[in-house]
């Protein structure tokens, strides 16, 4: 029995498959939300925080780095840096007072944290105004308390203020009721670090010599026409963007400066700059890069016809003699004008294009000494994870929707039960 979930707008076990997509309760006008924050237990008071002052910034960071998500055996961390997090909660739009924090009344430590940032997304044949829930987070000393329940009514009093009655979000844990759920998929780069941390494992039948040698890649991308995105770049990925992501079931809608910021803000030095051998300047990797974004452009008609993107979060590892750190890049959008060709998807089109896009980004990734890619079992990537040497991970990701009701999204073939 959820005593907090049990109470909330979100699908219950036992609920029938929805007849209509829909709101589970209606949205109330402003003046009928709750106007005073919900009550602390003493000795807490709330915070919103300017995320715009490096200080508050680093706050964030270092409650994060030492208490935010780990594996089950608490091995590795995640270590989403102040950069990755100015990325993350400040895209166009965001609100500041979704960005709730707690802090200890006496000496003003900061010691939970929940954020919304604003998106459009398209369930289906509707597209809601939303707020992307995450960085949920209790510091370890204050867990089990009931203070989790407490943030996301605050921060839900706060989206309800702004005319927002929807959520979506992301766990590791089951709750009432996932809509989706997907699982990690691995892709090791540096073997030797990968095995040395207990990231990775050499199977029984396999020495450490053959597994390096069974994940080398070239050292240049296969894809001709590929270069880094640039500013002149973002109507054309906008618009790509758009037209793929029709293909699935839910997507988050994104204007043209929703793509500028997510594919081109908080990027290196020399990121996207025109002129020279571009992988000079990825090579090696980019001090402090978020996100790393490659289009191909036709080199006769010079439209672009692909692109592929991933991000940067490292973990911690914890507890570890030789490595404090692992380097992981996550597989983040891609598109591909080739799903628009006629029989793309029987004629095994599809798949081989994607399966290049996913190929280069690896190789990438591998230049810019990242140790491992990480991916999901969602979009076109699942027939081609195998055949890039992708490996199940332990972990799943569960996707939820609050107040909406729609049926069973598969994480596996997102465009069934498309209308
Ligand atoms: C979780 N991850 O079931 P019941 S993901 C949601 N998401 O409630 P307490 C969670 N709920 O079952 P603790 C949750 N984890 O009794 C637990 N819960 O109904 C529920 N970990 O609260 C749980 N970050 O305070 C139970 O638990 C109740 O002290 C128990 O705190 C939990 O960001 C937590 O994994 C997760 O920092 C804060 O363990 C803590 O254990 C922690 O006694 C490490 O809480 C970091 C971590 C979670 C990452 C994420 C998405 C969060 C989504 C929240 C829901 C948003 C709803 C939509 C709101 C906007 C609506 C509009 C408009
Ligand atoms: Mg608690």
């Amino acid at each position: 029995p959820h005593k907090f979930w049990g109470t909330q707008p979100v699908p219950q076990p036992g609920d029938e498959q929805p007849a209509e997509d829909g709101p589970i309760e209606p949205s109330k006008p402003r003046e009928e939300v709750r106007q005073e924050p919900y009550q602390l237990p003493k000795d807490f008071e709330w915070s919103i925080l300017d995320l715009t002052e490096e200080k508050q910034i680093k706050e964030v960071y270092d409650l994060l780095s030492l208490n935010y998500i780990e594996d089950d055996h608490a091995a590795f961390r995640f270590k989403y840096s102040a950069e990755f997090l100015k990325w993350a909660l400040m895209p166009p739009g965001y609100h500041k007072e979704w960005h709730v924090g707690v802090r200890v009344a006496s000496n003003k430590k900061l010691v939970a944290f929940i954020s919304g940032v604003p998106m459009n997304v398209r369930i289906r044949a509707n597209t809601v105004g939303a707020v992307e829930i995450n960085y949920l987070c209790v510091h370890k000393k204050l867990r089990h308390k009931r203070l989790a329940p407490v943030l996301i009514k605050e921060v839900t009093r706060q989206c309800h203020l702004k005319g927002i009655f929807q959520a979506l979000y992301t766990a590791g844990v089951v709750l009432p009721t996932p809509v989706s759920v997907c699982r990690y998929q691995h892709r090791c780069l540096n073997v030797q670090k990968l095995v040395d941390t207990k990231f990775w494992f050499v199977p029984r039948s396999m020495t450490i010599a053959r597994m390096i040698r069974l994940h080398k890649l070239p050292s240049k991308p296969h894809l001709n026409g590929l270069r880094e995105m640039e500013d002149r770049d973002v109507e054309a990925v906008a618009d790509l963007y758009e037209r793929y992501m029709k293909r699935f079931g839910i997507a988050p809608d994104m204007t043209v400066d929703d793509i500028r910021h997510h594919f081109l803000s908080g990027r290196g030095k020399g990121a996207g700059e025109p002129g020279g051998e571009l992988e000079h300047k990825w090579k090696g990797g980019r001090e402090g890069q978020v996100v790393w974004a490659f289009v191909v452009e036709n080199p006769e008609t010079h439209k672009i016809t692909d692109f592929f993107s991933f991000y940067s979060l490292p973990s911690t590892v914890i507890n570890n003699p030789k490595h404090d750190l692992l380097n992981a890049a996550y597989l983040y959008y891609y598109a591909t004008d080739v799903a628009f060709q006629d029989h793309a998807e029987e004629t095994g089109l599809l798949k081989r294009r994607v399966q290049d896009l996913v190929g280069d980004a690896l190789v990438v990734a591998d230049q810019a000494k990242f140790d491992v890619f990480n991916a999901l079992t969602l979009m076109d990537t699942v027939p081609v994870l195998k055949e890039l040497k992708f490996g199940d991970g332990d972990g799943f990701l569960n996707f939820y929707l609050y107040n909406w009701r729609t049926a069973p999204l598969a994480g596996m073939n997102p465009t069934d039960g498309v209308p």
